[in-house]
């Protein structure tokens, strides 16, 4: 049961407001009611695409939402942006969110995502604001790792598998700690993948959905992809940031999964998207030799090796019981619906989109 914020809105600092959460949170808000403030990192190029929608002027009367340069490895930077704003929520979103690229950066994937979550309680704590602000830890599925028990749910012991998944541990138990040791409202959502036409390039899905309306376009000859039978619980991002809000609502804090309960391979994920297209995907070899062709025998799926992980994560399946109990959250997007939205939002780009932009996002496919 959703609960209207107060008459007085309600004060809301986002970090990772310009990743794929980020942005379907502040949307989220802003249409509750909420002043929004969000964390914003500075870059040499433009980050704040997903974003730019909600972009209120500063010059023109009150604006609603805000952003606010900095970083999670800045503890005097957030322990100043958490005094000026005085929020009554903190969605800690921000991370190195890609697991395989947190092998290569496994320093600062600890010290963003591991660490930074400890900066922000910390700052919570030093400015006396641990009976008034409640805080949002981005805690992952990845967690559970190479646990072999399914579903996953709360009381399922953790196993990670990788720097982003150690880094993330950390923050969990750490919200846990300050929610023990200092009474901060301090809750872990365990959230399963969740995606959507703005997710990031390179994960998976949303690489697929590119290529697939590429190729159909013949734009692009083939995928590449690593793992095709790595299983994932994949739901709807917007879903998701609903329940990250319900969780708060709570009288008292606590860590919750939620996910669809449903799982599917990578290669499920390929043949539904083709699908959309009026292609029909057959597969041929095993292992790296694996490809995937259309009816006329043209190559247009191929296994490459560099996307394979050090360490996979091979099935993840949640148990959101506790969320659809406690919160009264579930899911309301299918697994095709979401395939078909991603696909259609990638086609579409095509129609809006310069071929010249296109041609050279197609080149940086990660
Ligand atoms: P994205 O990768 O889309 O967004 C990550 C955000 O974090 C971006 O705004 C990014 O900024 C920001 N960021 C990265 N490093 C730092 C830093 N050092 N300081 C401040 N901000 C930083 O992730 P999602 O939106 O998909 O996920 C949101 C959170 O939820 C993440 O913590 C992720 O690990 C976690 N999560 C995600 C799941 C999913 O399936 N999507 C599932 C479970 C957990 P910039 O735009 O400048 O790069
Ligand atoms: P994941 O998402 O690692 O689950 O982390 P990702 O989409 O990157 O991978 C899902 C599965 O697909 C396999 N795979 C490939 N992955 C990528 N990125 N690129 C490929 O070419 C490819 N081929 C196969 C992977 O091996 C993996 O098994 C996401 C992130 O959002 C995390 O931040 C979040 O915590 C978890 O979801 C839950």
């Amino acid at each position: 049961m959703e609960i209207d914020v107060d008459q007085q809105p309600k004060v809301a600092l986002i970090t990772g407001v310009t990743g794929q959460d980020g942005a379907y949170l502040s949307e989220f808000l802003l249409a509750k009611g909420y002043v929004v403030h969000g964390l914003k990192r500075r870059s040499s190029s433009f980050n704040t695409g997903r974003i730019e929608h909600l972009y209120q002027d500063p010059h023109e009367g009150d604006p609603r939402f805000i952003l606010h340069f900095g970083d999670l490895t800045d503890a005097t930077n957030l322990i100043r942006v958490v005094q000026e704003v005085q929020p009554d929520e903190i969605y800690n979103l921000g991370a190195q969110s890609h697991v395989q690229v947190s092998f290569e950066t496994a320093e600062y994937t600890a010290n963003a995502d591991g660490l930074g979550t400890l900066r922000l309680l910390e700052a919570i704590r030093l400015l006396g604001l641990a009976g008034r602000t409640r805080f949002y830890q981005a805690s992952t599925s990845e967690l559970y790792g190479a646990v072999r028990e399914t579903p996953q749910r709360e009381t399922t012991p953790f196993r990670p598998r990788s720097p982003y998944a150690a880094a993330k541990l950390y923050a969990y138990w750490m919200t846990v700690n300050y929610r023990e040791a200092y009474g901060i409202h301090a809750s872990n959502g365990i959230l399963f993948n969740h995606e959507s036409p703005l997710r990031g390039e390179t994960f998976v899905t949303r690489k697929i959905a590119r290529a697939v309306a590429a190729i159909s376009r013949g734009r692009q000859e083939r995928l590449h992809l690593g793992n095709l039978d790595a299983r994932r619980d994949w739901g709807h991002a917007r879903d998701y940031v609903r329940g990250m809000w319900l969780m708060l609502r709570r009288d008292t804090p606590g860590d919750y999964v939620l996910a669809t309960g449903e799982c599917h391979s990578v290669r499920e994920f390929v043949e539904l998207a083709f699908r959309e297209v009026g292609i029909a995907i057959r597969w041929r070899g095993e292992g790296v030799e694996e490809r995937g062709y259309d009816a006329a025998g043209r190559c247009l799926v191929a296994v490459d090796p560099r996307y394979f992980r050090p360490t996979e994560v091979d099935l993840l399946l949640g148990a959101p019981d506790k969320a659809r109990e406690t919160l009264g959250w579930r899911h309301t997007v299918r697994f095709e619906d979401l395939v078909a939205e991603m696909v259609a939002a990638e086609l579409g780009a095509f129609d809006t989109e310069p071929a010249e932009v296109v041609r050279l996002a197609r080149r940086s496919n990660g």
